[in-house]
């Protein structure tokens, strides 16, 4: 902790403010996670990253950029990993899920602005998170209209290139995004002073490839009936995915995985009884756990999640079969366009993506969770309860913020929906 606060400090974080969000997270930890019964035990590793979420990590990179390394911070699931790796650099996701930042952003921002965008400014401008201090730029996108403006005003605090994201999916944004991808390439290029070669880029595929098996491995243990671990536990792991080595972090989810097969074949549930809730809807960055929480609290547990801290992130991988930079490039292109974000329209590949995977994870609901004034996930909640409704899927359309205030209402709510769900 002398060793965390001596590097905060050379960081230029505010320690005084800084402190006050360290204070309350040991109490978070125990509430949300330590209160679970029969966790894994290989989640020993995710509570110790979580544990130290501003030490362990941010010394790595510290260390790193002493050699002369670059970081990249990233915001979104379009962003792709596998060309900042080749480069031999590192990304780091810089989304923001405490309230405790959200009165910083509203600083600078409108109050009715989505509070993961509020979050994102408030870390920046509070000196309070260290990702944000270590990032060397940051790679933002034109997804909604609120992060974009949001990237004007980080823009004016840190280097910063945006990517500018199709909306649509006709074979000419695909090559669009493919030549947005090249353009990332020769900024980490420029930045790092390493040629992404075909070999590098392979490697790379490779890596991210790994990464996303593993995820994929570990949610696919959640299809089994008993059901080997939480959905909180998994959301903690989807959230740290976006920040850890991704060699050493696939092989932490691989290894619990072992573990969970074990589980599974011993017939292990730990939610007996409950409820099986499919969770769709906008992103949950860490430390956002209130609605797996809320849920799993009231006779439901979270077998899958339809969104970025979920099968967005993972789902599909980059064909490796490319020769040359261009062909690779194209692969991942073609690999991202295939997220299917409210940013886009026609979004309606995110509706047969619920309901495939309510089949596949044999849900008995879904629970559409969208942050407050996220216009395009919440115009789209209508017609994705349509949809499940005309495939006979249960449907909860919930909107909520990072505060408590609504938690108990919530409860009510969903309490009442497991309930009716027999
Ligand atoms: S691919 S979901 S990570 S843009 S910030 S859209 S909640 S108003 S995060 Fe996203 Fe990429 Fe899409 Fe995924 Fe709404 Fe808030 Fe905007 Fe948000």
């Amino acid at each position: 902790m002398a060793d965390n606060q001596k590097m905060w400090g050379e960081l230029g974080m505010n320690l005084e403010m800084h402190d006050q969000l360290c204070a309350v997270l040991p109490g978070a930890i125990g509430d949300v996670f330590m209160s679970q019964e029969n966790r894994p035990e290989c989640m020993d590793y995710f509570d110790m990253v979580l544990a130290d979420v501003h030490g362990l990590r941010p010394a790595e990179l510290v260390e790193f950029r002493k050699n002369g390394g670059k970081v990249f911070g990233t915001f979104c699931a379009y962003v792709p990993d596998e060309v900042i790796v080749a480069a031999d650099a590192i990304a780091t996701g810089l989304c923001a899920g405490s309230q405790f930042w959200v009165p910083g952003g509203e600083r600078y921002l409108p109050a009715n602005t989505c509070p993961l965008i509020k979050a994102m400014l408030g870390a920046r401008f509070d000196r309070t998170c260290p990702f944000y201090r270590l990032a060397d730029v940051y790679i933002g996108e034109n997804t909604c209209d609120g992060k974009k403006k949001a990237y004007e005003i980080l823009g004016t605090d840190v280097p910063m290139h945006i990517m500018d994201l199709p909306q649509m999916k006709r074979p000419k944004d695909y090559l669009k995004w493919a030549d947005e991808i090249k353009d990332l390439k020769d900024l980490v290029e420029k930045e790092t002073g390493n040629e992404v070669t075909a070999e590098k880029l392979a490697e790379g595929i490779k890596t991210i490839n790994a990464k996303r098996a593993a995820l994929q491995r570990l949610y696919d243990e959640r299809k089994n009936l008993n059901v080997p671990i939480s959905g909180t536990d998994t959301l903690l792991i989807s959230q740290i995915a976006y920040y850890d080595d991704p060699k050493r972090f696939a092989a932490m989810v691989n290894k619990l995985c072992d573990e969970l097969d074990k589980r599974v074949a011993e017939g292990v549930n730990v939610a007996e009884g409950k409820k099986r809730i499919l969770i769709t809807g906008t992103p949950m960055a860490i430390p956002n756990w209130k609605m797996h929480n809320l849920v799993e609290t009231s006779g439901g547990v979270v077998v899958c999640e339809e969104t970025c801290t979920g099968t967005r992130y993972f789902e599909n991988q980059v064909d490796e079969s490319g020769k040359t930079v261009d062909e690779m490039i194209q692969h991942i292109a073609d690999r991202y366009m295939g997220i299917n974000c409210a940013c886009f329209t026609p979004n309606t590949g995110r509706f047969d993506d619920v309901v495939r995977l309510a089949k596949e994870f044999k849900a008995d609901g879904v629970i559409d969770v969208n942050l407050m004034f996220c216009q395009t996930y919440d115009i789209e909640g209508r017609s994705l309860e349509e949809r499940c409704k005309a495939e006979g899927i249960p449907f909860l359309g919930l909107e909520t913020d990072y505060t408590d205030n609504d938690a108990q209402q919530l409860k009510t709510r969903i309490g009442a929906f497991i309930e009716m769900l027999g």
